[in-house]
């Protein structure tokens, strides 16, 4: 009964469904919109959902996922941290018959062993970072050397947009120079902290690539405090598109933001009414993105989701 009072219910006629959701932490603007997405998502679905934070650390994240596979849960999704190391717990929920579905980050895994990916082409955003940068340089001449600060070690964004930036500067930019790259873990105080030491050791650098928003948006902080421009000094491109890398973008601090869309949520929960319902889904269902000049961004942040 408590179920036919329920309008939606997640199949449209069955029992409530439950999704267990592991996420990543809190590391980032990007994280909270995502996470927020999810849950308003569900909440729209009539799917309950059980939602845990892993803090960044993968022990976590699998605990998480036995934890689901102990409540036998209808599905599991999660955002993995790193992209290494989950085929033992990811064979313990096909052997419990729980579907898995990935969201935003990639596994090094079997492919058997999950339904299907709702997340970014990380690559194809290094490679848009890139083609920004030329952009953000037009005509100007002189060394082009690049401070990169890398997302979460060993995570499928940092990996992959390491990839697709390289990717550009080996086939048409061998005046390109990468003279520092770090890992500033995709929060706000990493980028900080690796960005003042990066212009102690290289102060010739001129650009910065920074794999998120919220590293560049800790970075300029640094270069403020050492007495340079942001965005004049050091060109700045980065990776999101949060609202306040679009407000940085507003002052002139951030050249260009190659977007990420965070809100994932709507597609997930479709997802997983279809992988219920048997229905066949796609492998890896991509999110539409753009590119943004810091011209753009005035215009454009109104319009903004996140
Ligand atoms: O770019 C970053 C977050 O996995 C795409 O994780 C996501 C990344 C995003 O911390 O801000």
């Amino acid at each position: 009964l408590a179920a036919c009072g329920k309008k939606n219910n997640g199949t449209g006629g069955g029992k409530t469904v439950t999704l267990g959701f592991s996420q990543v932490g809190s590391e980032s603007g990007w994280r909270s919109a995502n996470t927020t997405s999810i849950k308003d998502a569900a909440g729209a679905a009539g799917i309950n959902l059980k939602f845990s934070d892993a803090q960044q650390k993968q022990e976590n994240q699998i605990q998480a996922i036995r934890d689901y596979i102990t409540q036998k849960v209808d599905v599991i999704s999660f955002s993995p941290v790193v992209s290494s190391g989950w085929d033992t717990v990811l064979k313990e929920a096909k052997a419990a018959k729980i579907p898995v579905i990935l969201t935003d980050r990639q596994v090094d895994a079997d492919a058997s062993l999950w339904v299907s990916l709702v997340g970014s082409d990380f690559e194809a955003e290094g490679e848009r970072a890139a083609h920004l940068l030329e952009k953000v340089l037009g005509q100007s001449s002189g060394p082009v050397n690049i401070a990169v600060l890398e997302g979460t070690t060993g995570s499928a964004p940092a990996t992959q947009r390491a990839a697709g930036f390289k990717k550009v500067m080996d086939a048409s930019h061998p005046e390109w120079k990468i003279v520092a790259s770090q890992t500033g873990n995709f929060t706000r105080d990493g980028g900080k902290q690796v960005m003042a030491a990066f212009l102690q050791s290289h102060p010739e650098a001129n650009v910065l690539f920074a794999h998120n928003d919220d590293m560049a948006l800790g970075a300029i902080q640094s270069i403020q405090a050492a007495g340079r421009k942001p965005g004049t000094d050091i060109k700045i491109v980065s990776i999101d598109g949060v609202h306040d890398g679009f407000v940085a973008m507003t002052q002139g601090q951030i050249n260009a933001i190659a977007e990420c869309n965070p809100l994932l949520g709507p597609q997930l929960m479709d997802t997983v009414k279809k992988v219920l319902a048997k229905q066949s889904v796609e492998k890896w269902i991509k999110t539409q993105e753009s590119d943004f000049l810091a011209a753009d961004a005035a215009s454009a942040l109104p319009n903004r989701k996140y």
